[in-house]
């Protein structure tokens, strides 16, 4: 029988909304699938209550991140209820985490990593394993089809920068830092040509976006990748946001940047504290993070500062130097681009400890480099660093700190500081 494939975009009702960043990786998926001669369909609003409609197709494709997992485990068990013959895969950042979780389901296929080249494996019926693993290139990923991007889907998704309707892209996938608080840690970076990124901005303008969300990890990697992207950039006359890092700001970097339509960066600052940040191997100091939201300021660029809580070795004193540096952060007012006087801006979640980081498997194998004290069966937890309302939940406890007292503390500090934003 021929495949007939359905990609599913689980929603998030945890969230303030789901309607903000569009599903990159099924967007991606859906492209390659059509380029390929293979019949796809993307589903973003799965219909539990009359599962008649997906009857016609053959495979059902499931993209996950933990937080969602719950949904698409009932997904699963009703689809297999009623119709038991068809193939159900999971891929996402909970296949590749969560990996037995998933086994333990009855998930027909797990995509560990790369979907393109696995999932088209799997519909083609050229693969039994049940766990499926195909890597691809940076090359390969260089001539795959842009990510699907018709204006009637892409316009259900709409993130707002400063007053201008943006969309995300990505110009790189993976990361060379080594935080040990993220999955991502130590990946192999693989970048997009600039050609490539010119042509998904292309996208997006024909779709109605006037900004654009860059959502890579390591835009400003280099000032020599900086000068490649916004050569691209400039010729669109497109406003953006990307993410910066404090280890290779520079003015230089950020003249650039401002000459070329950024507005606003957001960085992961992490901390306020220098030993929270030593402890996780974040490789930045407090006063480079405050050097970075200076030199971006100067250049009229906004900066949205992420930051944690509930992180190894958090005490009372850890967290008022957190209060410090937003203190910092939100006091200053500056000239944006458009001549208007705004604050900075910032996120402040608790660290949840998710599978596949250097924190959690140290903690899992009872290696004690950190002090840090799991909740029982941490995994129970939904796992949103930051929820609907901007409510965060702790799974996390140090020696200094209940996970009670960490939520009171974020609770405080969030609400102290984000009644300094003026936007
Ligand atoms: C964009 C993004 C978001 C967007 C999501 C937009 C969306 N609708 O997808 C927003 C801002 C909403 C978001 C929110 C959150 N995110 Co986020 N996010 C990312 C980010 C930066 C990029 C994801 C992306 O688009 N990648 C590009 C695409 C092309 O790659 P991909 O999605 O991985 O897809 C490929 C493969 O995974 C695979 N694949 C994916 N789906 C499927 C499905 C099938 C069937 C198959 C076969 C294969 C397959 O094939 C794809 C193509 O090769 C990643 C970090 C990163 N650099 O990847 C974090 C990341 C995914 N997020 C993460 C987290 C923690 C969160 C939050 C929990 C944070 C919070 N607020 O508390 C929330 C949870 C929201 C939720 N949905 O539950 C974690 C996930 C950890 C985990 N174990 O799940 C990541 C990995 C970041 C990190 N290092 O911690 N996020």
């Amino acid at each position: 029988m021929k495949p007939k494939l359905l990609l599913v975009s689980l929603r998030d009702s945890y969230m303030d909304s789901d309607r903000v960043m569009p599903p990159l990786g099924v967007m991606a998926l859906h492209s390659y699938m059509l380029s390929r001669g293979i019949e796809s369909a993307i589903e973003n609003d799965f219909d539990f209550h009359d599962l008649s409609k997906y009857r016609g197709f053959t495979h059902i494709g499931i993209s996950c991140m933990t937080p969602q997992k719950s949904q698409a485990y009932k997904l699963l068990h009703a689809i297999k209820k009623s119709y038991p013959e068809k193939i159900i895969i999971i891929g996402g950042p909970h296949a590749n985490f969560y990996l037995q979780e998933c086994l333990d389901e009855a998930f027909d296929h797990i995509v560990v990593g790369d979907g393109e080249f696995a999932l088209e494996k799997i519909l083609r019926g050229e693969t039994s394993e049940r766990v499926v693993r195909i890597p691809v290139s940076a090359e390969e990923m260089n001539n795959f089809p842009l990510p699907y991007r018709e204006p009637s889907f892409l316009n259900q998704y709409e993130f707002q920068t400063q007053g201008f309707k943006a969309t995300t892209i990505l110009t790189a996938k993976g990361c060379p830092m080594n935080c040990a608080f993220c999955e991502h840690a130590g990946t192999k970076t693989k970048l997009y040509h600039p050609e490539n990124v010119g042509q998904q901005i292309d996208q997006a303008q024909a779709a109605g976006f006037n900004a654009i969300m860059f959502f890579d990890d390591i835009f400003c990697l280099s000032k020599h990748r900086v000068e490649e992207l916004s050569r691209e950039i400039v010729k669109r006359r497109m406003h953006y946001r990307c993410f910066a890092h404090a280890k290779t700001m520079t003015r230089e970097i950020a003249e650039l940047l401002a000459g070329t339509g950024c507005i606003e960066i957001g960085f992961g600052a992490e901390s306020g504290s220098q030993k929270i940040l030593d402890a996780v191997n974040k490789k930045t100091t407090v006063r480079q993070n405050m050097d970075l939201v200076e030199i971006c300021n100067e250049h009229h660029i906004k900066v949205k500062a992420f930051l944690m809580l509930g992180l190894p070795g958090e005490t009372r004193e850890t967290v008022a130097e957190t209060a410090k540096f937003l203190d910092f952060l939100m006091s200053r007012t500056f000239v944006n681009f458009a001549g208007k006087i705004i604050t900075n801006d910032f996120d402040l979640g608790i660290y949840f400890p998710y599978k596949g980081t250097a924190i959690r498997d140290a903690i899992d194998n009872s290696r004690g480099i950190y002090d840090l004290f799991l909740e029982h069966n941490p995994d129970r937890y939904k796992g949103v660093y930051k929820g609907k309302h901007g409510v965060a939940e702790a799974a996390v406890s140090t020696s200094a700190l209940s996970s009670e007292e960490i939520v009171l503390l974020r609770d405080k500090l969030y609400h102290q500081f984000k009644t300094k934003l003026i936007s």
